[in-house]
């Protein structure tokens, strides 16, 4: 039974970079008890995106803001649900999170598992105009599912994932998570882009042909959390002529992601065949095409969207 607080102090990780963790820990906790507590319902605003807001996507969106001030760490967030990234003055840090509170907020009302995701780049002053990898130093998502976990990735220390006790405390419950080059699961997500783009229809075709076993929810958490589990699988996003650049947000979903793929052998790639995080961020609210998963598989699809 090991405390993810003592594992990671173990492993090396900073006495800031743990402490910002913690923090982050404690949000997910206090989700869950608001998930746990049914406030569920719709509430009369929109995102940036447009998108209905649930209550439990401000209430999160909150929880988390209060967590990362408090922790006196962090100088700049931004979050999926708010239109423009906020600063905290009292911090003695100099860190940059950016976070989806509630992923998978059209689940919510059909009780399917959601989740948390967050990234944590050092040095708060220089996102825009940068690759998006460049300071990137830690990620983590939190699934409220049956069960609530939290999967931490730390630069060159690998993924691990840490389960919610009866008391409240987040104990290790996988080691290094690795994911396999091959991948027998797909998860096609905007099918619909098939319509204008028939090498990705192929390729769904190719994938049915080579007899792939679909899993797919409509939640980026629990299905990248799946191939995780599973040690792997592949996700897509590809673009359509609604959504030109994808519909998945690089700072708060892309990005995050990849990082912890790549931490667990995984890779993340956009539709032009290049790492995520090798993207420019030029606006906070920026989306990106996104496959992710297990190597070899990814580097196919990619193929099949460029040559066929
Ligand atoms: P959300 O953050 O508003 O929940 O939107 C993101 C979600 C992802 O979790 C999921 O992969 C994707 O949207 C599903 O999109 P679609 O409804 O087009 O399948
Ligand atoms: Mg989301």
């Amino acid at each position: 039974m090991q405390s993810f607080n003592h594992f990671l102090r173990e492993k090396g990780v900073s006495n800031e970079v743990r402490s910002l963790l913690y923090h982050i820990a404690r949000s997910v906790k206090y989700i869950n008890f608001s998930i746990r507590a049914g406030n569920t319902g719709k509430c009369e605003s929109q995102n940036l995106f447009g998108e209905n807001q649930l209550k439990l996507d401000v209430s999160a969106d909150k929880t988390i803001a209060d967590e990362l001030e408090k922790s006196e760490l962090v100088t700049v967030i931004a979050s999926e649900e708010k239109d423009k990234p906020e600063k905290f003055k009292s911090s003695r840090g100099n860190f940059f999170v950016a976070y989806d509170p509630l992923d998978g907020s059209s689940l919510v009302d059909a009780n399917l598992a959601i989740g948390s995701i967050f990234g944590i780049w050092e040095n708060a002053d220089n996102i825009l105009g940068k690759k998006v990898g460049e300071n990137l130093i830690a990620s983590c998502y939190a699934v409220y599912g049956p069960r609530i976990t939290l999967t931490i990735a730390i630069k060159d220390k690998g993924a691990h994932e840490f389960e919610l006790n009866d008391v409240g405390e987040f104990i290790l419950s996988r080691e290094k998570v690795e994911i396999e080059n091959q991948s027998k699961y797909f998860a096609p997500g905007n099918l619909r882009a098939c319509l204008n783009n028939p090498n990705y229809k192929k390729w769904v075709d190719f994938a049915i042909e080579n007899k792939k076993t679909l899993r797919y929810s409509g939640g980026m958490v629990p299905d990248l959390h799946h191939i995780l589990s599973k040690g792997q699988g592949i996700f897509c996003y590809p673009r359509d002529k609604k959504h030109v650049e994808g519909k998945l947000r690089l700072l708060f979903e892309c990005a995050p992601f990849t990082f912890i793929f790549q931490e667990a052998n995984g890779i993340g790639l956009n539709q032009e065949g290049k790492n995520i995080l090798d993207t420019v961020v030029e606006d906070f609210h920026q989306t990106t095409p996104i496959f992710i998963g297990s190597k070899e598989e990814i580097q196919t699809v990619v193929k099949f969207l460029r040559k066929h």
